[in-house]
């Protein structure tokens, strides 16, 4: 069973994390520090598909649920992911039913959808039984971010087949006319991000939402969300090594 599909089988959230940086041994060390799912970044990160599966492979060895945001709603990389053990998928800027369509006929098998069969690692995890487990074995979730996604999400949520909506919070911000900054509490993002969850959960589908601190992942969680992500490998990096230099500079001077 999916560990973030199990997780929302017990009406409990999952929290996720977020790699960046392309590198095997982090991807495992990360995944053994207790995120339920860990998420290779194509479209903003610097991983690749040709460098995506034995990121993939560290972080299922490591212990979280592997994931990957591709870089656009393409079911051609969305079902190659799959086949190399994603076991969750985040497409990017779905603006219409069409493109939610896209997206779901991508994850699912015949006669369900138009996923192509070669499940080249899943096959490992499930054995022969993996074609009647696979629909369920994956988490999907389409980003909502854009003005055309806000304006035919009614639409966008009646397309079945894929398990709900993940919010991206600077692109929504941006088009909105506000700043895209780290967990922004602009009211009128909040407002929309409000508006976004009611929407979901009155048409049964998951919500989550892209978050760069603990706090933001509580607030979000509190508002409704039943995925989160939290603060990104980069950012985890970069604020450590700024607070190392600092401590050792203030040591220096005292
Ligand atoms: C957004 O906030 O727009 C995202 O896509 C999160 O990475
Ligand atoms: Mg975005």
């Amino acid at each position: 069973m999916n560990k973030i599909r199990a997780l929302w089988n017990a009406g409990k959230p999952a929290i996720i994390g977020w790699i960046n940086i392309p590198s095997i041994l982090a991807a495992e060390a990360l995944a053994g520090c207790g995120y339920d799912g860990l998420l290779v970044d194509l479209q903003h990160g610097a991983a690749e598909m040709a460098n995506v599966a034995p990121l993939l492979l560290a972080i299922e060895h490591g212990g979280a649920e592997p994931l990957a945001r591709v870089a656009a709603n393409n079911p051609a990389d969305i079902m190659r992911l799959l086949d190399f053990g994603a076991y969750g998928i985040i497409a990017p800027m779905i603006n219409t039913a069409a493109d939610a369509q896209t997206f779901a006929d991508a994850l699912h098998y015949p006669p369900r959808g138009l996923r192509s069969f070669g499940p080249r690692r899943p096959q490992m995890r499930f054995g022969p039984d993996y074609l009647a487990a696979a629909s369920d074995s994956i988490v999907s979730l389409a980003m909502i971010e854009t003005r055309d996604g806000l304006d035919n999400l009614e639409a966008i949520l009646a397309v079945q087949g894929y398990d709900g909506i993940f919010i991206g919070p600077s692109d929504l911000a941006l088009a909105l006319g506000r700043s895209p900054r780290p967990d922004n509490t602009d009211p009128i993002l909040l407002a929309a991000i409000d508006n976004i969850i009611a929407r979901c959960k009155a048409a049964g589908k998951h919500v989550g939402i892209y978050c760069s601190s603990p706090a933001y992942a509580h607030r979000m969680v509190a508002a409704g969300c039943d995925i989160v992500s939290i603060t990104p490998d980069l950012v985890m990096l970069t604020n450590a090594a700024r607070e190392s230099v600092a401590a050792t500079r203030a040591g220096l001077l005292r």
